[in-house]
């Protein structure tokens, strides 16, 4: 087993992305529950996941999903080739800001784990019809977001599109999205989701 350690908890996305990376390569590691008021120890920006390799400390998901991919041998989670990484690298950014921006908070609204008025909710959920759609073309033109096989971006995607049908309101939104409907059950039945499974949260009332 690999010393990997992982501090976080299995409902959160970014944290779920780093354990797929670990699944998806082979990476042996151990989950640290820890929730975001417990993490000022290590990222001083209070955020999960973040990860401990030997003396090594790293925070921010796509530097951990790189170092991973750098350091441990398995299936590549970059592209080799120059154009195909550079969109690998788009895909991430943009989940990592239009989809955070948008559905990743309303979703956390709705689960009682953002405190925002309803008003600034319903303004997430009005960027998220925008928003998922571009996706869900991109899904329509290759089997993955990047190519014919499974690319960190994926990894990225995966944790809150699954979580999309239990949302009123995203739900909606998933259901107009066939592609992303699509490759959602594809990447269900990989055993990298299945080996990482969230806890249950209460359910969104509609
Ligand atoms: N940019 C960070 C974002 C991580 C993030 O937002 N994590 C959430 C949980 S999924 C969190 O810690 N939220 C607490 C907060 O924003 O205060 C990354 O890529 O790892």
């Amino acid at each position: 087993m690999a010393d990997i350690r992982i501090y976080g908890v299995t409902p959160s996305s970014f944290t779920r992305t780093v354990r797929l990376a670990c699944h998806e390569k082979g990476i042996g590691y151990e989950l640290v529950p820890t929730i975001p008021s417990q993490a000022g120890a290590l990222n001083p920006f209070h955020k999960i996941p973040i990860i401990t390799h030997g003396d090594l400390t790293l925070y921010e998901s796509t530097a951990i999903l790189r170092y991973l991919d750098r350091t441990f041998p398995g299936p590549k989670l970059w592209p080799e080739e120059s154009r195909a990484a550079a969109f690998c690298d788009q895909w991430i950014s943009a989940f990592c800001d239009s989809m955070v921006n948008s559905a990743l908070r309303y979703l956390a609204h709705q689960f009682g784990f953002l405190p925002v008025p309803q008003e600034m909710a319903d303004k997430y959920l009005a960027k998220a019809r925008e928003v998922i759609p571009v996706f869900d073309r991109q899904l329509g033109s290759s089997r993955y977001l990047v190519g014919d096989r499974v690319t960190a971006a994926d990894l990225f995607l995966a944790p809150l599109a699954l979580f999309l049908p239990q949302v009123p309101g995203l739900k909606e939104i998933a259901e107009s999205a066939p592609n992303l409907a699509r490759w959602s059950a594809d990447m269900s039945g990989r055993p990298s989701l299945a080996a990482t499974v969230p806890d249950p949260i209460p359910a969104v009332a509609a």
